[in-house]
């Protein structure tokens, strides 16, 4: 049976807070600050036992070998001689947030009857730009079975962020979707003083490369406020889950023109907007409120997976309380405390990717079970740094112990595969 399962990614050894991510305001606000990344990892791995034990499938990825020493090699230098700026970026745990992975076309909607994945380029941020080999060396694990597609990223200078700028929309998950890339302009075309980093070519690439049906494919562009208020992702401003699309007034750039194009295609989409008046763009954005996980429980409720921020946040709060006490289609709130993710900008939704498929076609190493999360909580407990200054970057003591540490966690998991130079 096909089900919505989510993907976390671990959150790697290296977290740390180095200011990398231009547009991203919380990673600028952070910059300099000391990181926990045992604490880090052990509020994804709590989200994910959650989500479990709320009956959602739930899978897992992970972290990649970080420093990236293939990647510094590239560029003709070494972790010990790369300048610190160099050395940062290759010692990010960015793949943590595994929306930024790849994006999915679930199987009812392509034209091969295959779930397609293209793994996302993330070429506008040096310190993303180098995930797609070890991204597409998991999914090719992962999803090594004919029920898939598993494509290498558009090529650059096109960039595609995945599945953060890609939502779907449908009757039930195993029914044919309406699938929406939203992209944004160029800063110089725009004005915004941030990069747009989903440009609208890799998005129509993707679409093509999976065989989507044009009939059933919108484009939208993101509103060059919401990118200039520190959207640097549309999953930072919308999100959706079957026929809902839950969504701030300001995310699209002619927001009129798309809803009436959703419900032109989609006839039964339900379109939640959270006014302006009642939560701003920067609200929104502090909190996360529209970076929540909105799923389906197995009762055929909908709930929202939250960040704490969102329920310090009394703009946000106080219309969530309205929401759900009110006739809305969400019904539930849960709330998780991922501080250390946040503080990077990587809220419930960029933790996760989402695949619709049957469990039972994906390699049951990348799927998550209580003891297994026993044993990674375990060994993230032993061997994750407590904490990470700046200045650690530059401590020889600290790229062993990261690169120890995920060896540990690929033998753990058995994944030796996974344990190796992808280049
Ligand atoms: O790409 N932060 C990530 C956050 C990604 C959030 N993903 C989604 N919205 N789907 C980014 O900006 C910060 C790293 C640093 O500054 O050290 C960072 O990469």
């Amino acid at each position: 049976m096909l089900q919505e399962i989510n993907f976390d990614g671990i959150v790697g050894p290296s977290h740390n807070y180095a200011g990398l991510s231009l547009g991203n305001l919380a990673s600028a606000k952070n910059f300099g600050k000391v990181s926990h990344p045992r604490a880090a990892a052990l509020q994804g791995l709590a989200k994910m036992r959650a989500n479990l034990e709320r009956g959602l499938p739930q899978g897992l990825f992970l972290p990649q070998r970080r420093p990236d020493t293939a990647w510094l090699g590239q560029l003709g230098t070494s972790v010990e001689d790369a300048s610190p700026t160099l050395r940062a970026n290759a010692l990010s745990a960015s793949s943590m947030w595994a929306a930024n992975a790849a994006t999915v076309s679930p199987a009812p909607d392509t034209a091969d009857g295959r779930c397609h994945l293209t793994v996302a380029n993330l070429v506008t941020m040096p310190h993303r730009s180098h995930e797609w080999r070890e991204t597409l060396a998991q999914l090719q694990l992962a999803f090594a079975s004919g029920h898939f597609a598993v494509h290498a990223p558009v090529p650059a200078p096109f960039g595609d962020e995945g599945a953060a700028n890609h939502m779907r929309l449908c009757a039930g998950h195993d029914t044919a979707g309406i699938e929406v890339f939203v992209y944004g302009e160029a800063a110089n075309t725009s004005g915004t003083p941030f990069p747009a980093r989903q440009h609208r070519e890799a998005s129509e690439a993707v679409a093509r490369i999976h065989g989507l049906d044009p009939a059933r494919t919108v484009f939208a562009r993101q509103s060059d406020e919401a990118i200039a208020a520190g959207a640097f992702h549309n999953d930072v401003v919308a999100v959706a889950n079957e026929r809902v699309l839950f969504t701030h007034e300001h995310a699209f750039a002619d927001r009129e023109g798309f809803y009436a194009e959703l419900r032109a295609k989609l006839p039964e989409v339900e379109i939640v907007e959270v006014p302006a008046a009642a939560v701003s763009l920067a609200d929104a954005i502090a909190s996360y409120l529209f970076n929540a996980q909105l799923v389906t429980l197995p009762s055929g409720e909908m709930a929202l997976v939250l960040p704490g921020e969102a329920r310090e946040t009394p703009s946000v709060w106080q219309w969530l309380e309205a929401h759900v006490a009110g006739n809305g289609p969400i019904r539930h709130l849960f709330v998780h405390d991922l501080r250390e993710s946040m503080a990077n900008g990587g809220g419930p939704a960029c933790l996760r990717l989402r695949v619709v498929a049957d469990p039972a076609t994906i390699d049951p190493r990348f799927l998550a079970t209580p003891e297994k999360l026993d044993r990674i909580e375990a060994l993230v407990a032993r061997l994750w740094p407590e904490q990470i200054a700046v200045e650690d970057l530059s401590d020889p003591a600290l790229w062993i112990a990261c690169l120890e540490a995920r060896a540990a966690l690929c033998t753990e998991l058995e994944l030796p595969e996974l344990d190796r130079d992808v280049f």
